[in-house]
């Protein structure tokens, strides 16, 4: 069976391209909700709405695990999908809290995010819960993500934008940086640029992805196909941006993507 992963848009392949770096075996189906993205900006009750159906269609393809490759959905929505399905659910927060505090000495946090996942404060509870005396600095940097989507990586208005969201954070002295947005990290080569030496950037990704696969060994669920496996990909709105920033978000070709309705 494939694992199922789904976003508000197609940022959420960025997790993908992270699972499959490291499960290159496992069959992937993707949901993007582009007709309604995005989902940062919304409300928490729509966003639990949505993120229900996107969790309802995966099943439906059969899926033996869902991946909520969505920081602003496993804010507001992994609990409530956690307690109402009965298959194993990831999200992105958890594994990210977990690297941000794989280093002992980490105390001052820097958090930037969708508006939704920094007032869902679902980060800093985290973060908080796990080890006291931490200090946090989270700020939504939202125009971020429409920077990213125009390929405006190393470009000055995305590092003005840059200096407005980072620079309080980096005078207060942050020695960590979470990416805590699925665009982000294709700003890491800018980022690593920008900060200064000593501060870490951790991006929830990766981290995810190292979670899907001892989940995936813990329940005897790991692929035993030794070919490359496949990747579906289904939006709900179809446009020739969306293809573009697939292969961007995947740095690949996505393949045939395919439009649904949920
Ligand atoms: N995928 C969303 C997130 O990680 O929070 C960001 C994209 C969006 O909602 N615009």
């Amino acid at each position: 069976a494939p694992l199922g992963f789904f976003d508000s848009g197609v940022g959420g392949l960025t997790v993908v391209r992270a699972v499959q770096q490291l499960l290159p075996a496992e069959d992937i189906v993707y949901l993007g909700d582009t007709a309604r993205v995005p989902y940062g900006s919304k409300s928490p009750e729509t966003i639990r709405q949505f993120a229900h159906e996107d969790v309802r269609f995966l099943l439906d393809q059969g899926v033996k695990m869902v991946v909520v490759a969505c920081n602003t959905a496993t804010a507001h929505a992994l609990p409530s999908l956690m307690e109402r399905y009965q298959i194993p659910i990831i999200g992105v927060i958890e594994p990210g809290v977990e690297a941000v505090l794989a280093d002992p000495g980490a105390q001052r946090i820097g958090i930037i995010a969708t508006r939704g996942t920094v007032r869902s404060h679902a980060y800093q509870h985290a973060l908080a819960l796990r080890r006291t005396g931490l200090i946090i600095h989270a700020t939504p940097a939202p125009l971020l993500v429409p920077l990213v989507e125009e390929d405006w990586l190393d470009h000055p208005s995305t590092h003005a934008a840059l200096h407005t969201y980072l620079d309080p954070m980096l005078d207060r002295g942050i020695d960590t940086l979470m990416l805590a947005c699925t665009h982000y990290p294709l700003l890491i080569p800018v980022l690593k640029a920008f900060l200064p030496d000593g501060v870490r950037l951790v991006d929830s990704a990766t981290t995810c992805s190292e979670l899907v696969k001892s989940r995936l060994t813990e329940l005897d669920l790991v692929s035993e196909k030794t070919d490359p496996g496949s990747l579906q990909i289904h939006l709900t709105d179809l446009s020739d941006q969306f293809e573009d920033l697939s292969r961007r978000f995947l740095s690949r070709s996505p393949g045939r993507i395919q439009r649904v309705s949920l």
